[in-house]
């Protein structure tokens, strides 16, 4: 049996802050017609994909706050949405802001995306880990980067789900600077990985760094992809959004660390592949046999510590 699947980068262009949720689902939908068209099985949609990019205002209206958010998923504005891809029979990735209240009656708030299948099954919803930016007002910037006001880390930790005849995970944004991110997936056995970003091209503590952020973005995903030997789909919301220029360059890159496609535009865009998912194992069984090269007796301080420890304050 073969595993190929078609895959289907769903590039957002700008949200505007007064679009409504039905304005951006007419959008998704719109992508969805040409997944159909392109005989795509499984369409991946950026992070926070139902409103404008929020953690780039010090927001202080409680309700303006909580108008973000998506108390249900599907909620009553994303269940079209829901229903016209299991018509299609087409799987997807959607990134959104989660209010998520656990057994004890506690309110969370996390960044989240939601993996549906092609039958229109749940697969997994995963909570984003690494939150990046600050958690108070910081006047000095030209826009803030608020996410670590309006999201906790997801408590879930990096799964691995069997869906769409192979091992898929979920990574959001900033998780994919972070090479634990794809090797505790690896060692999940990961074939697939979809993460959604919103990337601002301005990054006010090194603004040295803004003319490589196209390059950064292709790095991390191209390593992880290859020193795993796994698929990654990386999709964007770019484009100026409330006059804040984001990266576009939606990608997606085979296990060999090859970009086999990528986005040419910065505006709504569908980026597609056919994604051979045996591909993985001529990585997963040869250069990267973990099993067989690995050293983890010399890896512990991966867990065992956060901050870099200098040689001279630690043994
Ligand atoms: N959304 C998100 O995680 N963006 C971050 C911005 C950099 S830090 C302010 C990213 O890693 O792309």
């Amino acid at each position: 049996m073969t595993r190929e699947l078609r895959i289907g980068a769903a590039q957002l262009g700008p949200i505007a802050r007064n679009d409504s949720r039905a304005d951006v689902v007419v959008r998704l939908l719109d992508l969805l017609s040409q997944a159909e068209a392109a005989e795509v099985e499984l369409i991946v949609y950026p992070e926070l994909a139902l409103t404008t990019f929020f953690p780039r205002w010090h927001l202080e209206d409680d309700d303006e706050i909580l108008s973000f958010y998506e108390p249900s998923m599907p909620s009553p504005e994303t269940k079209p949405l829901f229903d016209a891809a299991a018509e299609a029979g087409i799987g997807f990735c959607l990134g959104y802001a989660e209010l998520h209240t656990s057994p004890d009656g506690k309110v969370h708030r996390y960044n989240s995306q939601i993996l549906v299948e092609r039958d229109g099954s749940t697969v997994a919803t995963f909570r984003k880990i690494h939150i990046p930016g600050h958690e108070h007002n910081e006047d000095w910037r030209e826009f803030q980067h608020l996410e670590r006001r309006y999201f906790e880390p997801g408590p879930d930790g990096f799964g691995v789900w069997p869906a769409f005849g192979g091992l898929v995970g979920m990574m959001i944004c900033n998780d994919r600077r972070w090479p634990e991110t794809y090797r505790v997936m690896g060692l999940r056995g990961v074939e697939l990985i979809l993460c959604g970003y919103n990337t601002p091209i301005h990054y006010a503590p090194d603004p040295g760094q803004d003319r490589l952020q196209s390059f950064h973005n292709h790095l991390v995903m191209q390593a992880g992809a290859y020193q795993n030997g796994t698929w990654v789909v990386g999709v964007a919301k770019g484009g100026v959004e409330e006059g804040v220029h984001s990266l576009a360059e939606s990608a997606i890159i085979a296990p060999s660390g090859e970009i086999v496609a990528r986005a040419e535009t910065d505006g709504d865009e569908l980026v597609v592949a056919t994604c051979d998912l045996d591909w993985c194992r001529n990585y997963k069984e040869t250069l990267f046999d973990f099993d067989y090269y690995r050293m983890p007796e010399h890896y512990g301080r991966i867990t065992a510590q956060r901050g870099a420890v200098p040689p001279q304050e630690a043994p």
